[in-house]
């Protein structure tokens, strides 16, 4: 425990409890963030070994805390194209896509995987920011045709190599020809799963959106039992192997202070011609200028860093140069790796050096995903 680290967090009703957490518990989560104002666990025998296992086998995750904002009406899909540069208009129904939330100054306002349910009907899979509090204000400011509402809508994801046997088992071979990110619906208990090739991880697997929280158990319940001969665990997404495979995480990567562009999100800022999206003066205005800083991968010197951290310093010849985001040993790669968020002059200064506990340790620069 570290003078920044408080050793427990008090609960109350305003820390939302997920439909699967008494099973997550049962499993032996040891420690839990706060993810949309609810507990999404982040380690359950420890970092390594839930990276190995991830790895090698298969886990089910709680991520219940990436809420859904439902937008449903006749303007739905002009009010989802209004806050992404994403080309949604391509959108299919039973597709899947991840596409920033960016504000009229280019800011970073989440960076949600949006879902078309229907021709007016869209989920957008938050990360952790107030997405539908932004989304009801263009609304009511507007005077759109539009519901905005968070559902009954709890994601469990299943993860890993053997993630695809164990959904063939637990809901049908079908479940294997479901392409990435796309999605289908099968009825369980009399609810309706919603069942995508997705997740926040790079070991392959699927997302299924549980739409009754009363049947938490019984979801959990099957999905262990169709588990059963592939040494499935209770899981959770990994710091190591997100890290490994470069997946950003909002309020640790970037915030409102960043801009999709310098995260590294260009590749989903289409700026559809024809089709309002808020940002869109601000992102060309970026595009035109260039970024000041970016998000970059780096190799961290010295011993194992086994305790993830608030964020880390940069610097050259005293100069502040930028933010290590998050940073952790990997065991696979035996190098502390990280993300960082570099100022332009970092990536020709020499000799970057890095703060950790009051001790200097050198720093290099390498792209990302880290395979
Ligand atoms: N699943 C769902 N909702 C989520 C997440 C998720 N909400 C919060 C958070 N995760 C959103 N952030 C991301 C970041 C990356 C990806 C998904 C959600 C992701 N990226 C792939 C990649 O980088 O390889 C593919 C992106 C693409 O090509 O479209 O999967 O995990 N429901």
């Amino acid at each position: 425990m570290s003078a920044n680290t408080p050793a427990y967090i008090s609960f109350s009703r305003r820390l939302r409890k997920s439909p699967f957490h008494e099973r997550v518990v049962e499993a032996g989560a040891k420690a839990f963030t706060s993810y949309n104002h609810m507990l999404l666990p982040t380690v359950f025998e420890n970092l390594e070994a839930d990276f190995w296992h991830l790895r090698e086998h298969v886990q089910v995750w709680d991520v219940a805390a990436e809420r859904q904002v439902e937008i449903v009406g006749p303007d739905a899909l002009d009010l989802v194209q209004m806050m992404t540069p994403r080309n949604i208009q391509r959108c299919q129904i039973g597709q899947c896509m991840y596409a920033p939330i960016v504000g009229t100054r280019g800011q970073m306002i989440n960076d949600p995987v949006v879902l078309r349910l229907a021709e007016d009907r869209f989920w957008v899979s938050i990360a952790d920011s107030d997405v539908l509090l932004w989304a009801d204000g263009i609304a009511v400011g507007r005077d759109l045709d539009v519901r905005v509402f968070e559902p009954d809508v709890s994601p469990l994801a299943v993860q890993g190599p053997a993630a695809f046997d164990l959904m063939a088992k637990a809901f049908g071979e079908w479940t294997r020809d479901i392409r990435f990110f796309r999605f289908r619906e099968v009825e369980f208990n009399g609810t309706s799963l919603v069942i995508a090739r997705s997740g926040w991880s790079k070991q392959g697997g699927f997302e299924i959106y549980l739409q009754d929280g009363r049947q938490g158990h019984a979801l959990w319940d099957h999905v262990f039992e169709a588990g059963a001969d592939l040494n499935v665990r209770a899981g959770c997404p990994n710091l190591i192997e997100r890290i490994e495979g470069g997946l950003l995480s909002y309020g640790n990567e970037m915030t409102s202070a960043n801009n999709p562009l310098e995260c590294g999100l260009d590749a989903f800022c289409d700026l559809p011609d024809g089709v309002e999206v808020l940002c869109r003066d601000a992102l060309e205005r970026i595009r035109e200028s260039g970024v000041e800083r970016k998000m970059t991968g780096v190799i961290i010197a010295g011993k194992p860093i086994m305790t993830p951290a608030d964020s880390y310093a940069v610097e050259s010849d005293g100069t502040w140069l930028g933010t290590v985001t998050s940073a952790i040993w990997s065991p696979r790669l035996e190098q502390n790796i990280g993300m960082a968020m570099l100022e332009n002059d970092a990536f020709d200064a020499e000799n970057l050096q890095l703060d950790v506990s009051g001790t200097s340790r050198s720093i290099e620069i390498t792209g990302l995903p880290f395979d």
